[in-house]
């Protein structure tokens, strides 16, 4: 019934028995833990996820549900990559797009917790449809391939951000197209390093509620809220839907203006978009900070802001932008997820698998 193959782990194969055996609330509740040292702790055994490389995390759910527990370990069973597409190391071959999430809320500054996005996203998307009636694709179509999680440092926010900057690297020594799941916005400047690095001519188009043009913040310039004001030294930003900025940033807001498009001004309108377009360069990387939405369809973020986009116009806006540009890679950041509503999980999951679909079709 299942495609599961233990690899020949007694201790994978104990846990999954175990678990099934021996089910009962605590277990339930507390079965694994994520370690920021990539170790999975659990009630029955510690295990590393490295044990079985092709499955990285596969048995680790993001957060258990009340689930029967056959539901739940069936859900368990499909590979924990993002669509539950088929994460073998044979298809790392074959994917065009690869996946990193990066679970590192280091320098935030309000509520903790966008360390778990990219799990919520991944585990959002193993439950959704996997058909896009939009272009009449499979998803599976893509080739995706879901990396394992990028272990946090918590050397430094630099470290942490040149350690997404070498693993981007190496996406794009490998040929693929690089989708970063966050995590905080800071993880943005790594990807911008590695992209602006090989094109030379490169728009990054920011997405967000807040400008993130801060010189420093909290003693890094690696900041989150510094986000866009490094990536503003490698290459040209557009801003989007931005509705959020302070005086400190006046000087580089004022620079900036002619490709900065406030929420005020395009909110429920679609005129605005070919002028946007205008301001890129061909080749644009794409960052989402999913503070760009409304809270009414997107709460689950750690500093929220009236007056933002909904669903059906932000895609409009990414569907013409991939339809005039080339799209060299993209991030979906800052989901902190609220177990208590999972929809905008699973918005950010759609978002993610809409986006691949438009950028690479
Ligand atoms: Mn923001």
């Amino acid at each position: 019934m299942f495609d599961f193959d233990f690899k020949g782990s007694k201790v994978l194969e104990k846990f999954v028995l175990k678990s099934i055996l021996e089910w009962d609330s605590e277990v339930k509740c507390s079965t694994l833990e994520h370690r920021s040292n990539g170790m999975m702790e659990c009630k029955i055994g510690t295990f590393h996820h490295s044990i079985i490389p092709s499955f990285h995390h596969s048995i680790t759910p993001t957060r258990i549900f009340p689930l029967h527990p056959v539901l739940t370990m069936i859900n368990n069973l499909i590979p924990f990559s993002f669509g539950g597409l088929p994460n073998k190391p044979e298809d790392y071959e074959k994917a065009k797009i690869a996946v990193l999430p990066v679970p590192f809320d280091g320098t935030v500054s309000y509520r903790t917790g966008t360390r778990n996005g990219p799990r919520a996203i991944i585990e959002a998307s193993r439950n959704m449809e996997l058909y896009d009636e939009e272009n009449g694709m499979e998803i599976s179509d893509y080739g995706i391939f879901s990396l394992g999680e990028l272990e946090p440092t918590l050397a430094s926010p630099e470290a942490m951000v040149l350690r997404v900057r070498d693993t981007v690297k190496e996406i794009l020594q490998a040929g693929k197209f690089p989708v970063t799941l966050g995590g905080e916005h800071s993880i943005t400047v790594g990807a911008v390093m590695a992209l602006s690095e090989k094109h030379k001519d490169l728009s990054v188009l920011q997405l967000d509620a807040h400008t993130d043009l801060r010189e420093q913040y909290w003693g890094t310039p690696y900041s989150h809220a510094s986000a866009m004001r490094r990536c503003m030294e490698m290459a040209s930003v557009t801003q989007v839907g931005i509705r959020s900025t302070c005086r400190e940033e006046e000087e580089f807001v004022r620079k900036n203006s002619e490709q900065i498009f406030w929420a005020k001004n395009i909110v429920g309108q679609t005129g605005w978009v070919d002028d946007m377009v205008e301001t890129l360069e061909e080749e644009v990387y794409i960052t989402i900070d999913l503070d760009v939405l409304d809270p009414s369809i997107m709460p689950s973020v750690g500093t929220p802001e009236p007056g933002g986009l909904l669903w059906y116009e932000t895609l409009e806006i990414l569907r013409k932008v991939c339809q005039r540009k080339r799209i060299v890679g993209f991030d979906v950041v800052e989901l902190l997820p609220n177990s208590e509503n999972v929809a905008p999980d699973f918005l950010a999951a759609k978002l993610v698998s809409k986006l691949m679909g438009y950028a690479l079709t």
